[in-house]
């Protein structure tokens, strides 16, 4: 649940994207479930930040996807593809019983995201760094052509440590790129980690307070926020990418796996398949209790 909206949050909005975000959790979870393989943490993490924004934050016509003047979107993090293509199908870019066919050979939603093959998909991603660099040229873009688009990106705090992602962010402060929006899924964990003295055993990412240190550095506006807190998503939401002539950096707080008991703050749960067992308890966690006899605990 979010903290007291403040006045300038609709609390009715509030709740119809908490209630996305549960939804798209929901699906991601059947999906990878159902395909026997995929990431499941980092899309869990991000599910509410996705909620936001495509259910309130991006100016998009999932019927007319390549319109000319809409929001760009890439997800850096491309191996959370599930909880993307959930948020889409939700929002009706294809129909969610697609979501059945993730990761299969001949799917248009592959384990990492394909915009040759799935349209509404502004960047190919994977290989974790590239899509701010991708993310950068699109704002430059829009303003050498005039147009009213931000252009959001979606990084995992692990995906900070590629060399690539410092490129971009150099570059898009020196030209002043305020309609670029970076929004780093801070969950503290990464694929493995290192073991050490840690969030479940591992070094995190990053020391505390690194990353707003180093995007300071960078010369972007940064703020921080907690990522589950609808509210506080949407507020700071509302002001990025309007600038002052610099681009801005949400440092998101999350949790890995959120939303699922056995799989919050745990690292192993980066890319596993479930058991039988695991799936309905994930179920019941996020609200949606199988019928006895599929899957339930004895
Ligand atoms: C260039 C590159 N190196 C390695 C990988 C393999 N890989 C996939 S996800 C991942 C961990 C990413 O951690 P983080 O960015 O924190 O993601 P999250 O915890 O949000 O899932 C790694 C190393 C990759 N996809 N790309």
């Amino acid at each position: 649940m979010s903290t007291q909206p403040a006045a300038d949050v609709d609390a009715g909005e509030v709740d119809r994207l908490e209630e996305i975000a549960r939804r798209i959790r929901v699906e991601l979870v059947r999906a990878v479930n159902h395909a026997r393989a995929g990431h499941l943490g980092g899309p869990l993490s991000a599910a509410d930040l996705l909620a936001a924004l495509y259910f309130h934050v991006l100016r998009i016509r999932p019927e007319d996807p390549d319109w000319p003047d809409r929001d760009r979107f890439i997800l850096s993090k491309g191996h959370s593809s599930i909880g993307l293509y959930a948020a889409m199908a939700l929002r009706g870019y294809f129909p969610v019983e697609e979501l059945m066919t993730f990761d299969a050979a001949h799917s248009r939603l592959q384990g990492h995201p394909d915009m040759t093959r799935l349209p509404g998909l502004d960047m190919s991603t994977g290989s974790l760094g590239m899509g701010i660099s991708a993310g950068m040229g699109m704002a430059l873009g829009a303003r050498l052509t005039g147009r009213d688009s931000r252009t959001y990106v979606l990084l995992g705090d692990g995906e900070c440590q590629e060399g690539e992602v410092w490129e971009a962010a150099m570059a898009a402060a020196r030209h002043g790129l305020d309609n670029l929006v970076a929004i780093v899924d801070h969950n503290k964990l990464q694929q493995y980690g290192w073991p050490g003295d840690g969030p479940d055993g591992r070094i995190p990412p990053q020391v505390p307070g690194e990353l707003v240190a180093k995007w300071t550095a960078f010369r972007w506006r940064v703020v921080e926020v907690d990522g589950h807190d609808m509210a506080a998503i949407l507020r700071v939401l509302a002001e990025a990418g309007r600038g002052d002539g610099r681009p801005v950096a949400v440092i998101a707080h999350t949790v890995k796996g959120k939303g699922v008991s056995f799989m919050e703050g745990h690292y192993f749960w980066h890319t596993r398949a479930i058991k039988p067992e695991e799936f309905a308890i994930a179920m019941a966690d996020l609200g949606e209790p199988l019928p006895t006899g599929q899957g339930a605990p004895a």
